[in-house]
């Protein structure tokens, strides 16, 4: 079998251990190079004052990761600029959020060209090259330009936004056209792919043809979708762990009696968390006789801090949850318990499987795997219920 490199934007330290705090996507390419062996590569997260290229490594098996520094000015323009105040939002159809600034999209494309050229003489003929994600579009073509004739795919983890917002993103069609440089690339959802595959017809000039086949110009490649999942029997032992035991223990003896509700999210205003506040005060408005039988636990670790959108929605939560429960609290009971910090996945495990509703509440999600782990963590003999929104 040949080797694995994975590209991303940031790279999971292998040596965390499976208490450690990690995303799912995380979780879900070190399973996937733990399987395989190979290496993953991507951004350390440090900054330094000028790029070198030096590539930090780390080994464990088969496996090795390779990250190197940016410059703050690549961070600003490329991270917090491009992917996360341009792409982000107008991926989750906030055009309304999107910020268009030529610098954004300077920085987008040098740390790309970056990337190929520290990643490059790390790839060996016989590798299998995956990217992934909106940060790293154009590195496909950067690492043709390059001389890599591997086959490389990309794999998109948010949604494909309608033809007629993605188009309102300035050099839209080179950066679409971009993605033809891959081999394969594919997409959580069939709405996701129908979406890119309306864009590709529409306004490349491209052709599906059978078997997943594209064709834009002189390149044919497969699109397809491939949804991503989670390690759910890794995630049901965890579930039932002594450490998730002593999680569930601490919110019965907190609340004796109570149904717990619980939401877990990235604080992000794609996730729908002021309308999830509003939602069940709402709820508490209209059944005033479920108040002091319900409580609401809402783990929400701040993202992306540097972007003002996400200090906004984080603002708006504080002041929502404190004005709702200042409205409903009781000397003995607290409606929402709002908490602003990441857990070990083992806690998380039982703190979903201690509480009687979990709900998922998405505007836009390219998945979610919040709502995989909620009912991988359940009690076979005695399940809570999922509640989604239609956006999931
Ligand atoms: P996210 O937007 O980050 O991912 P999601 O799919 O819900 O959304 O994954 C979040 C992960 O972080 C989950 O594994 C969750 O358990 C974990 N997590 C969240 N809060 C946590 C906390 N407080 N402590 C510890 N862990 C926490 C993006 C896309 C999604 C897509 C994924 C994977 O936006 O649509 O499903 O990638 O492709």
């Amino acid at each position: 079998m040949s080797r694995l490199v994975v590209v991303s934007n940031r790279v999971q330290s292998l040596n965390q251990g499976p208490g450690g705090n990690q995303g799912g996507l995380a979780v879900a390419l070190i399973a996937a190079l733990r399987q395989r062996g190979g290496i993953w590569f991507g951004w350390s997260g440090e900054t330094t004052p000028v790029f070198t290229g030096e590539i930090h490594r780390e080994r464990e098996g088969d496996t090795e990761t390779a990250v190197v520094d940016l410059e703050p000015q690549d961070v600003d323009e490329y991270y917090n600029g491009f992917a996360n105040r341009t792409l982000w939002p107008l991926f989750h159809n906030r055009v309304d959020l999107s910020e268009f600034e030529r610098d954004f999209e300077g920085g987008y494309a040098r740390v790309n060209r970056r990337f190929a050229d520290t990643l490059a003489p790390l790839v060996e003929p016989d590798d299998l090259v995956w990217v992934h994600d909106y940060h790293l579009m154009p590195l496909g073509q950067e690492l043709r330009q390059r001389g890599i004739a591997n086959r490389i795919g990309f794999f998109l983890h948010i949604p494909w936004p309608p033809a007629d917002l993605l188009l309102s993103l300035p050099h839209t069609r080179a950066l679409i056209h971009a993605l033809f440089a891959y081999d394969l690339v594919a997409f959580q959802t069939q709405a996701w792919l129908d979406n890119f595959l309306h864009f590709v017809t529409s306004q490349l000039d491209g052709e599906v043809g059978e078997g997943h086949r594209v064709t834009v110009g002189d390149r044919t490649i497969c699109a397809t979708v491939a949804p991503i999942g989670i390690e759910t029997r890794e995630f049901e032992a965890a579930a039932a762990s002594d450490e998730a035991r002593f999680a569930r223990e601490r919110m019965y003896m907190s609340a004796t009696g109570r149904s717990l509700i619980v939401g877990v999210d990235r604080l992000d205003y794609s996730k729908g968390l002021p309308e999830r506040f509003n939602g069940y005060e709402r709820f508490l408005s209209r059944y005033p006789d479920m108040r002091g039988l319900v409580y609401m636990l809402q783990v929400a670790p701040p993202s992306r801090e540097k972007v003002d959108t996400y200090q906004a929605i984080r603002a708006e939560l504080d002041a929502l949850s404190g004005r709702i429960n200042g409205e409903y609290a009781d000397i003995d009971w607290v409606p929402i318990r709002y908490v602003n910090k990441g857990y070990a996945r083992a806690r998380l495990a039982g703190i979903f499987r201690a509480a009687r509703i979990g709900l998922v509440t998405p505007l836009r999600d390219g998945m979610n795997l919040v709502a995989k782990e909620y009912v991988a963590a359940q009690d076979p003999a005695d399940p809570g219920v999922l509640i989604l929104s239609r956006f999931a």
